[in-house]
């Protein structure tokens, strides 16, 4: 069975941590109520990428939360994780299905009402859908309206999460789109606690529901 709560959906940046310290974070974040992980590499070889996913996978699974890896189907499919994370440019969602199978979580990334259909209709399980707001973290995209954020959620019947430069003082724009969760880096990953700063974007984003 699929277990799929993406109200606080973490996506990790290790960029700038010690592994131990991110480790430690990526722990921290978890003990804070995080619902979801996704590990997010774009500069390791295949063979750092899965050593650190291996590592990653031992603390979530303590946790009974699922861990998914960003763009790599191979390394989640390597080190057994629950799912994977399909952007734009990666493997196709009906591809990747045909792949992993019924049981692994597949998650894409959709701009357009078009994108979310195609996705969904591939098989998808959920969608990130952003930038809400600029980010700092490293990534190409552009921004994605509000209101295509609310015409996503309506298109499809699968769980959408917002995404990009969102944090607990700013995701009031959020409210009443029906997103089933947000998507957050920096505001976890670079937080003086971890903890402190899942448990706060957790509990707003409840109060926003
Ligand atoms: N896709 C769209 S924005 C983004 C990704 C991966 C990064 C979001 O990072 P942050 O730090 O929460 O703005
Ligand atoms: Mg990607």
């Amino acid at each position: 069975m699929k277990k799929l709560d993406t109200t606080l959906y973490f996506i990790t940046d290790s960029t700038g941590f010690s592994e131990e310290e991110f480790l430690s974070r990526v722990e921290q974040a978890l003990k804070g109520g995080v619902t979801l992980v996704q590990l997010r590499e774009k500069n390791r070889t295949t063979r750092e990428y899965i050593s650190l996913a291996e590592k990653v996978h031992k603390i979530t699974k303590r946790y009974n939360i699922p861990l998914i890896i960003d763009d790599r189907i191979d390394v989640a499919m390597a080190i057994d994780a629950e799912g994977v994370h399909l952007g734009q440019s990666d493997m196709p969602v009906d591809i990747a299905r045909r792949i992993l199978g019924n049981d692994k979580i597949i998650g894409a990334t959709a701009k357009t009402v078009p994108q979310a259909l195609e996705a969904y209709k591939n098989g998808a399980d959920n969608l990130g859908v952003g930038a809400i707001y600029p980010t700092t973290t490293k990534v190409k995209t552009v921004l994605t309206s509000v209101d295509t954020l609310k015409d996503i959620v309506k298109a499809v019947p699968i769980p959408v999460n917002a995404i990009g430069g969102l944090n607990k003082d700013n995701m009031y724009v959020l409210e009443n789109t029906g997103i089933a969760g947000v998507c957050v880096v920096s505001a976890i990953m670079k937080a003086d606690s971890p903890q402190q700063a899942a448990e706060e974007i957790k509990s707003k984003f409840l109060s926003l529901k």
